[in-house]
């Protein structure tokens, strides 16, 4: 099964970024992104592509620890950035240590559990919003859009393990489809500040 470990802003955050999503998609070139849809909104901490099922209650017990070792977190959505020219996302503010933190706590987890993770690359937080069909597109309009964006601040509380359907094919821009499989709260004893 496809598994990545993630934080899910809660809905009023979701609301929030939902309506400058509205206003991007209306700007010319719209129609040149694939963009996400709302529900399978997330930040990625660590993405562990297929992993065996023997491996997921090695995998659940790990992330369970991961998440009971770290306490929960401030942040907010901000902005938003590309890379290269074909992924548009929207970018994070707040307590970005606590975040990379999490994130790597999450990789370790999955090594641990003995998923084989991609080679470790500097963790960038990051909501993915759409990406570009064909050659790519450039992204600056979107991106200017999103610079004046300032989420509300949540406490990221809860570490989530998703599992990813991706799409059968056949229709266009069809979007995969994500289940929670597990989710652990953020038990560490201080709450941060910042
Ligand atoms: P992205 O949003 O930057 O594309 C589910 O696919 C999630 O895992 C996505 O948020 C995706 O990040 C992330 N991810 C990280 N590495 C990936 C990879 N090699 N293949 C697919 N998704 C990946």
């Amino acid at each position: 099964m496809r598994l990545f470990a993630a934080v899910v802003p809660p809905p009023e955050q979701l609301d929030e970024l939902g309506s400058v999503v509205d206003r991007l998609r209306r700007l010319p070139g719209a129609d040149g992104l694939r963009w996400t849809s709302r529900p399978g909104w997330h930040l990625t901490l660590a993405f562990m592509g297929e992993v065996d099922e023997e491996l997921l209650p090695e995998l659940r017990t790990r992330l369970e620890r991961a998440a009971h070792r770290t306490p929960s977190f401030p942040l907010r959505l901000h902005g938003g950035g590309h890379f290269g020219r074909r992924t548009l996302w929207a970018g994070v503010a707040g307590d970005l240590d606590a975040l990379r933190l999490l994130a790597e706590r999450s990789d370790a987890a999955a090594r641990r559990a003995g998923v084989a993770m991609d080679e470790h690359r500097r963790y960038h937080g990051h909501l993915t919003l759409g990406r570009a069909r064909g050659l790519g597109a450039g992204l600056g309009s979107f991106v200017e859009e999103l610079g004046s964006f300032e989420g509300g601040r949540w406490s990221v509380t809860e570490l989530v393990l998703v599992r990813s359907y991706l799409p059968g094919g056949g229709v266009p821009g069809e979007q995969p489809r994500y289940e929670v499989v597990g989710s652990w709260p953020l038990e560490g004893r201080e709450e941060r500040s910042g």
